[in-house]
């Protein structure tokens, strides 16, 4: 479906009526995003991420969300917000929690909008540790190792499943 303006509520495949809203939500240390192990994790911030959400979102005549906490709790409550608000779609890095939060995947599993997982370091290189995640049982798509630049590419993705054209 093309066109659709920021403010107007748009239509699933399925013909249930959503918001254009898409939420982005960012776990654990993410907000120390540009300013350490830049050599893991790139120089841009998350506000630099954030921007990126925002001008790659448009594109769709989608509107974002962005959030980022330290806390399992918030996310879970953003997570339940996302449903309640019926959310076109959820993106998440989970960071920290991606390996260890059964209540993250818990809320992610009550949505029916779709969900990407991102993650800026490609986990599958890194440490065991990393590499698995609770979260992948209730994505759509999981994306890593394209530094920021993932979000990007999850949120033109997202845009393809729920079928909004630039
Ligand atoms: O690659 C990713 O996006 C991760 O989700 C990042 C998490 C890590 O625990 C995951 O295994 C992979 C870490 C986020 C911490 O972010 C920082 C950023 C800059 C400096 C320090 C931490």
């Amino acid at each position: 479906m093309a066109g659709v303006g920021p403010a107007r509520a748009i239509e699933s495949r399925c013909g249930a009526r959503m918001s254009n809203t898409i939420f982005v939500l960012n776990g654990p240390n993410l907000n120390l995003l540009g300013t350490r192990e830049p050599e893991l994790y790139g120089r841009a911030t998350l506000a630099d991420v954030e921007k990126l959400c925002r001008t790659t979102a448009q594109r769709f005549g989608l509107t974002v969300e962005f959030r980022q906490s330290n806390h399992e709790g918030a996310i879970i409550d953003w997570i339940q917000q996302a449903r309640a608000e019926g959310a076109a779609g959820l993106i998440i890095n989970p960071a920290g929690f991606t390996t260890t939060s059964i209540a993250i995947l818990d809320a992610l599993y009550t949505l029916e909008a779709p969900v990407i997982e991102v993650h800026i370091t490609n986990i599958h290189k890194r440490e065991s540790f990393r590499q698995h995640s609770y979260v992948s049982l209730a994505a759509r798509a999981v994306i890593a190792g394209f530094g920021i630049e993932g979000y990007a590419l999850a949120i033109s993705g997202l845009a393809s499943m729920i079928s909004v054209k630039e």
